[in-house]
């Protein structure tokens, strides 16, 4: 096999293949806390073919769960692919049948009508099930375990008939629910929602279909104790694009965002949408509402964020617009108003936060982000970053005294997404660590690092080798031992 020649399959971006297991990796400075009792579960675009086109984006590739497993002081790594549809007709066929990012159009004629995920954008276990996620498909269902493959297309046992599921489900702490969604949910390009509530048996106890205002990448998206939240951000698709061979996104400056609230007690008709200037945010931090004020806090950037998304009028990539900093967005659903408040929480540049998740939904005075400091020397090989963000700190930020610390890892790496791991009976809000891989972009190898949550400046606490390097991935999250037994 041979690879393209291009940046999103050589460097830090070279397939990387590689299924294992790998008992009691090897701790290279300071030592694991005894009482960690679990896992922590990540996914990585890792393409199995060489594309059928010239060239492929980093987020068309075939999901590789990693499991890092904590236990008595030591670690393991388990890594397997998520055997897709797309994944088992390839490995039949031995090449790429299925073509460029969310556009059928170009697959091979022999998988017409197939499920196209990758599962490779966030895995999350529920109800004891280890679910691989891509927001244009439904979940591959997972053993916890050992990484096998269950089934390809769960549908919950028949009663998700939506198309797709969100990569970003979220667990409410209160009730134990998972709430989701699927967009796209009647076919591709189409405005179709609906909205999943999943109780703590893993069985679908209501959905909510309604019509979004524009088609868009719904990527994330937040809840509270009494709203559900869905942000309508202009990076667009549309079938004459696909037509045309164009990416499948493409970010429009001339369409405004919506805010559309719906009240998790209420139904389709109780929806009501808020609107704002162009602008962009993918990831949710966290949101929480106080009666029927919500706050709603993303990285939140001027422009677009995605260069692989282009912009649809041709403008060139622009990265200071690009740049990502934490920002409120409140409405009030008792107002007449439909505009959106932005106020700013932070001044670090960066993305991918994440919480305490004890205190998803309620308002959290933590959190934890990746950030790009411009002003920190970089000098890995070819400028090279791994995902194509500079992600060079690890950040925290406290959103009542509106401080931030920070720890940078030095010129010739960058984090992937951290986790935060709640300490084994705590209950007090960032009580417990971080895990992040760390790419060390000029040994093309990986380390996990352990992080005291609430003193990220003083480095990490445990440091951990592993035989190989782990590709740049998307997302994961930590999973105590007693919720897959
Ligand atoms: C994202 C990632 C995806 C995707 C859509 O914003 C959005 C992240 C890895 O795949 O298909
Ligand atoms: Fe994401």
């Amino acid at each position: 096999m041979r690879f393209p020649a291009t940046p999103n399959f050589s460097g830090f971006l070279a397939p990387s293949s590689v299924e294992a297991d790998v008992c009691n990796l090897s701790v290279l400075c300071g030592s694991i806390p005894i009482e960690l009792d679990g896992s922590f579960y990540r996914v990585a675009p890792d393409p199995q073919f060489p594309p059928i086109a010239d060239d492929d984006i980093w987020f068309n590739g075939d999901g590789m769960v990693t499991r890092f497993k904590f236990r008595n002081g030591s670690v393991s790594l388990h890594q397997r692919w998520a055997r897709t549809r797309k994944f088992q007709l390839e490995r039949s066929a031995g090449k790429a049948l299925f073509g460029a990012y969310r556009n059928p159009l170009t697959d091979n004629e022999s998988v017409k009508g197939e499920i196209r995920g990758t599962a490779n954008t966030n895995v999350v276990v529920h109800a004891g099930k280890l679910l691989a996620l891509k927001e244009d498909s439904p979940p591959v269902l997972m053993d916890p375990e050992t990484l096998e493959t269950l089934d390809p297309c769960y549908d919950f046992g028949g009663r998700m008939t939506s198309e797709t599921f969100t990569a970003h489900p979220k667990t409410d702490p209160g009730t134990g629910e998972m709430l989701a969604f699927g967009y796209a949910a009647k076919g591709l390009c189409t405005r179709d929602m609906v909205f999943y509530v999943i109780d703590p048996e893993g069985e679908i106890t209501s959905e909510t279909w309604f019509e979004l205002p524009y088609y868009c990448m719904m990527h994330d998206f937040g809840f509270t104790e009494d709203y559900v939240i869905f942000h309508v951000v202009p990076i667009i698709g549309s079938w004459e694009r696909l037509e045309v061979g164009l990416p499948h996104f493409g970010f429009d400056r001339t369409r405004p965002i919506h805010l559309g609230i719906l009240p998790r007690a209420g139904s389709a008709a109780d929806l009501r949408w808020f609107t704002a200037p162009n602008c962009f945010a993918s990831h949710v931090m966290n949101a929480h509402n106080i009666g029927t004020k919500i706050n709603f806090d993303v990285p939140m950037a001027p422009g677009n964020m995605f260069p692989f998304f282009p912009d649809t009028e041709g403008q060139p990539f622009d990265p200071d617009r690009g740049a990502a900093r934490m920002t409120r967005w409140s409405v009030d659903m008792q107002s007449n108003s439909t505009e959106i408040e932005m106020a700013p929480l932070a001044s670090l540049i960066g993305e991918f936060p994440r919480i305490d998740d004890r205190f998803a939904g309620r308002r959290n005075r933590w959190g934890w982000q990746l950030v790009q400091d411009s002003s920190k020397p970089f000098d890995a090989p070819g400028g090279r970053t791994g995902s194509g963000m500079m992600m060079n700190t690890l950040g925290r930020i406290d959103l009542e005294a509106g401080e931030s610390e920070t720890y940078w890892l030095g010129s010739t790496s960058s984090f992937q997404e951290p986790a935060f791991v709640p300490r084994p009976g705590s209950s007090d809000e960032g009580d417990g660590y971080i895990v992040v891989l760390e790419n060390r972009l000029a040994e093309m190898a990986s380390r996990l690092l352990l992080f005291d949550a609430m003193k990220l400046a003083q480095g990490p606490i445990a440091t951990i080798g592993m035989p190989f390097r782990i590709r740049q991935g998307l997302h994961g999250n930590w999973v105590p031992s007693s919720a897959i037994a």
